[in-house]
């Protein structure tokens, strides 16, 4: 037959308190684990949201920046002969933004500026430079301009140098800008490269030529 030892309530006697003690113990664990899970997962939801929330913080406070594509062409489709022109020449941009402009000019040749004029300097560019052909410059001999682009309102101007590289059919003038607010512009070339004895008439003083609209938006 099976004894049931005797001693058998009394180990159960003696084993209720290690138990219960387990019992907390593991009640304590646990309630530790389920704690430390929930603040793990807080943790990560904060982590993750508060990495999804910062960037468009920091973009907010950063500017925009967008390009600006555009070129000076002559003896195109529809034009005057020999009137070099803007293309496009109505352009917009975002306000409070960063603008780079590419302006390739197929007009290459100088059309000399005379000796005291202020359109030599590159002004109202970022840093005071412009680079043609990928080479900084800040300001280009009288001599050596062929057209500007400038924006007599918003004191922005940049000269553009008439040499290109040997052989090419245009040299790539690029700058940037900064816009603030929103406004309606005109911008112009102030290189006498016109008609007339002054070279001031024909596509100077003709709309989609040598000078444009140059509109900021908000
Ligand atoms: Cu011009």
């Amino acid at each position: 037959m099976t004894q049931i030892p005797r001693t058998s309530p009394r180990t159960q006697g003696n084993t209720q308190h290690p138990s219960l003690a387990f019992f907390c113990v593991e009640v304590f664990a646990g309630l530790f684990l389920c704690f430390a899970f929930v603040w793990g997962v807080c943790f990560a939801l904060i982590n993750v949201f508060g990495r999804h929330a910062t960037p468009p913080v920091a973009y907010a406070a950063a500017l925009k920046h967008v390009q600006l594509n555009l070129s000076i062409v002559i003896n195109q489709p529809g034009m005057q002969k020999d009137w070099p022109g803007y293309s496009p020449s109505n352009l917009v941009v975002p306000a409070n933004s960063i603008v780079t402009v590419t302006l390739r000019d197929y007009d290459l040749g100088d059309t000399p500026l005379p000796n005291n004029s202020p359109f030599t300097k590159v002004q109202g560019a970022l840093g005071g430079v412009a680079f043609a052909d990928g080479k900084a410059y800040s300001a280009l001999a009288p001599e050596k301009v062929a057209h500007t682009f400038t924006i007599p309102q918003l004191n922005i101007n940049v000269p553009l140098p008439g040499d290109g590289a040997k052989g090419a059919s245009y040299d790539t003038i690029t700058f940037t800008l900064r816009t603030r607010a929103a406004g309606s512009y005109y911008f112009q070339c102030f290189d006498p490269c016109g008609t007339g004895a002054s070279g001031w008439e024909g596509p100077m003083v003709t709309r989609g030529y040598m000078r444009g609209s140059f509109t900021v938006q908000g």
